[in-house]
This record gives structure tokens, sequence and C-alpha cells, in this order.
């Protein structure tokens, strides 16, 4: 059976029915596993339908958490307002809002599959693969227990900025929730920097793509991540890049993990903002 891997949606249905389409055409039978990148939800024109759709695929597909979804669901308890290019209007007033909350904070953080590690953003570069997994569970035993709102609260803030296996309580989940779904650039011991989101060439002095750092821990398994569209599809023997910025009027992207074949939708109906 062949695994498909799919880059950021961000509220993007469309492309993803043509997509889903394509790649069921590529490999008709036995139906593909399909797995997703997280941001499902946000900017794009129609959150609910792409989030519907994808928890609709059941068991045939998975997906890890992005920022954009822990977003959605602290607006969803009144701990984030909704910032003015927010698109989950639609979502909080849908009748079946709790059912699909509940199934997404029930998503995992990370998730290793026949070598390939899937995290939304990235992982620190001290962290192997076990350790990503570990971490990442730490983060989902919060969000499926009883007191995941209070996780969430206290979730955002951009410190600390740097990971160490010392760190306790929120402050610890926090980090983790910081490194797997915004990480970009960082120094070399892993101090991330936030500010940056540009392409490879807009990194601050002294800082560098996250995967790029010397020694990272995770060399050994192939990550797969997206959240940076300014990077584009990036495909390298242990590293696959795929957010191709679809609500940006670029590319939905799909990856087969067995052959590394590319299927990519144009979406030139979106639009950069303005
Ligand atoms: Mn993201």
């Amino acid at each position: 059976m062949n695994t498909y891997v799919i880059g950021d949606i961000q509220g993007c249905p469309h492309p993803l029915r043509t997509l889903i389409a394509r790649i069921h055409a590529e490999s008709p039978s036995p139906a593909p596993a399909i797995l997703f990148a997280g941001d499902l939800v946000n900017r794009g024109p129609d959150s609910l339908a792409a989030l519907r759709m994808v928890k609709g695929l059941g068991d045939q597909a998975r997906t890890v958490l992005g920022n954009h979804d822990l977003h959605l669901l602290a607006v969803s308890q009144g701990i984030r307002p909704m910032h003015r290019s927010d698109t989950l209007d639609d979502i909080l007033q849908a009748p079946d809002r709790g059912v699909l909350l509940d199934w997404l904070r029930r998503q995992p953080l990370a998730l290793l599959q026949d070598g390939h590690l899937l995290v939304h953003a990235g992982v620190a570069p001290q962290w192997s693969a076990a350790q990503t997994l570990d971490l990442a569970h730490e983060v989902e035993t919060a969000l499926r227990g009883p007191h995941w709102v209070d996780l969430l609260r206290a979730m955002y803030g951009n410190t600390p900025d740097r990971w160490d296996d010392a760190l306790t309580g929120v402050v610890r989940l926090r980090c983790i929730v910081n490194i797997l779904t915004r990480i970009r650039f960082c120094t070399p011991d892993g101090t991330m920097d936030f500010a940056t989101k540009g392409a490879v060439a807009s990194a601050r002095p002294g800082t560098l793509p996250w995967f790029d750092v010397p020694n990272r821990r995770s060399e050994d398994v192939t990550v797969v991540f997206g959240h940076w569209s300014t990077l584009g599809l990036m495909l390298r023997p242990n590293l696959i890049a795929l957010d191709t910025g679809c609500v940006w009027g670029g590319k939905l992207t799909a990856v087969c993990l067995e052959d590394r074949s590319v299927i990519q939708i144009d979406c030139p109906q979106y639009q950069k903002p303005k």
C-alpha cells in the first residue's frame, strides 16, 4: 500500500478534492494511506469543508497538528482573539463544531511511519526521532486530558526559545509545541528565531534552517514537514518539505513516500495577501 503525504491545506478544500482524486487514480488499489502535515484550516476560503473532508477520510488518513489548528482550538475556547485574517468563523458556527474540535484535539503532533518522521514545522537539533515522539506524546496527553484548555491558555509565548531536557510543567509543553509547530530558523545550539519567516536567504546572521544544523540527531530518519511556504517543495534523501503555499496562489503538493513521486495541484484562484 502506498502512502502519500500532503502539505498545508489551510482551508482550501477544492484543490484537496482534486488532489485526492489524482492520488486515487495513481494508486487505485489498495486505497493509499494519506498523511497530512497539519494546518488543515485558516486563511483559506472554506476551513469548515477542509476540516470535514480530512476527518471524513476516517482511518485512511492521519494528520499532525499545526499552529493554525492549535489556534483554532484556542479561539474556540475564548483564549485567543480571532485575527482579521482568520477564516475560522464557519467552523465555530457549525452544527458539528463540537465533534470537529474534539476530533482535532485528539490528533498527534508527530508520527513515525516506515522511517519517516512527520511533524508540522520541524524538530530541535538535539532531538532524536524517538525523543521527538516521546515529547510530542507529552503534549498529546495533555491535549486529550481534562485540563486541555489550561494547556492552550499557557501555550502562547516565545520563551523558552531553546529546548532543555530540564524544563518542566507548562513551560516544557510550550517549548515542545513551539518547536514542533513553529520552528524555522535557529542557531546551531537550537535557539529559535521566531521573527524570520522568509526564504533560506533571509536567515539572520548566526542562524540557519533547523534542518541544516550540523549533527542534527534526527538525521537518521526522513523528516517530513510543512509550515514553511517560502521554502517550497524540497526533496533531499532525509528531508521532505511540503508547504507549497496553496493558500497564497501556489500549489497543493502530495509526495508518495515509497517512490517519491510528486503530485501538485495549481491554485491560481487564491491570492497573495496585499
Ligand atoms: Mn504552520
